[in-house]
């Protein structure tokens, strides 16, 4: 019999990341497998879980691997696995911290940018050949425009250097108040709303920021307002938000995440003023690469015996 350790991939991770364990793990590739016995049938052999930033790792699911001890998570984001409840059965978590910091950050301006500048549709007009025939309308300025951060932790802090860079006038809200930072902060996403011409989502989802954002604040963000989010789709109140920029209650919104992907509401789709990616702010080649060491650094170092190097608060 192999000596190797047996693995579960509960999530589409890059082929890369996949070669890597399979010459060190034996790996069984959920989503590959159609038979709903499949789980439950390698349940026992299996040490560890490889899951996303998108996956659901539910305290039922740990229940069926009685023999987990690690659950390694590609992604910073570890708002779909019940920590608590694999603390209880001692299986560890790990995630996949800084790595993709300044990708997500660039993300957050680029999107901010396309909105604010209106780039993908200038992008069609030169491709639809109205250049010379329409005028092109005007965008609105990022540069020194008021930017408000909802949650100023590793991304949001990276997104205010950038946006520094830009001279734009940063205030933030966070569950409180941070040591050392002179942005101004407000208790609450509708109080920092009301300060702000845009507003950028970077706090982690899970119950704690489901709906975060609602209609509320989007009316305080006002018409000339636009949104972005590079969070989790649940942060906002997605209906709200198709309704706020149906109505012209704010005037764009840039977004990377939805409440359930990849399904995106159809309204949004149909809108001129928003700007759509799908889940990508971590997809560079170089940051994907670093996040699949990551993964494999955690994985090699429990089955050493080694600390882990990323474990989840
Ligand atoms: C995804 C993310 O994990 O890091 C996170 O929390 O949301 C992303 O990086 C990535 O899309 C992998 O699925």
């Amino acid at each position: 019999p192999s000596m190797k350790p047996q693995i579960l991939l509960a999530a589409k991770v890059p082929p890369f990341l996949v070669e890597a364990l399979a010459q060190r793990y034996i790996v069984h590739d959920m989503l590959a497998q159609p038979d709903p016995g499949f789980v439950d049938r390698v349940a026992p052999q299996v040490r560890a879980v490889v899951a996303n930033g998108e996956s659901t790792i539910t305290a039922d699911f740990l229940a069926r691997l009685p023999a987990v001890e690690l659950v390694s998570v590609f992604g910073v984001g570890y708002d779909g696995v019940d920590v608590q409840a694999a603390r209880q059965r001692g299986i560890q978590v790990t995630n996949t911290p800084d790595v993709l910091t300044d990708d997500v950050a660039d993300m957050a301006m680029a999107l901010l940018l396309a909105v604010a500048r209106k780039v993908p549709q200038a992008d069609r007009y030169v491709r639809d050949g109205q250049w010379g025939r329409a005028a092109f309308p005007f965008t609105r300025k990022v540069s020194g425009a008021r930017l408000g951060i909802v949650g100023l932790g590793r991304i949001g802090s990276a997104i205010a250097q950038r946006a520094r860079g830009f001279g734009m006038h940063i205030a933030y809200t966070a569950r409180s108040r941070k040591d050392g930072i002179d942005y101004p902060y407000y208790p609450t996403p509708r109080d920092l709303a009301e300060q702000v011409d845009m507003l950028i989502v970077s706090t982690v989802g899970g119950p704690a920021t489901h709906g975060l954002i609602d209609a509320e604040t989007l009316r305080a963000l006002g018409p000339q307002g636009i949104l972005v989010n590079i969070a989790r789709g649940t942060v906002v109140d997605e209906d709200a938000l198709v309704e706020a920029l149906a109505t012209k209650a704010i005037a764009g919104a840039g977004l990377d995440v939805f409440a359930s992907e990849p399904r995106v509401p159809a309204a949004l789709a149909s809108m001129d003023n928003v700007v759509l990616t799908p889940h990508m702010a971590s997809g560079t080649l170089e940051t994907r690469t670093a996040m699949a060491n990551l993964v494999l650094d955690n994985l090699d170092a429990h089955f050493a015996g080694r600390p882990l190097p990323t474990p989840v608060p």
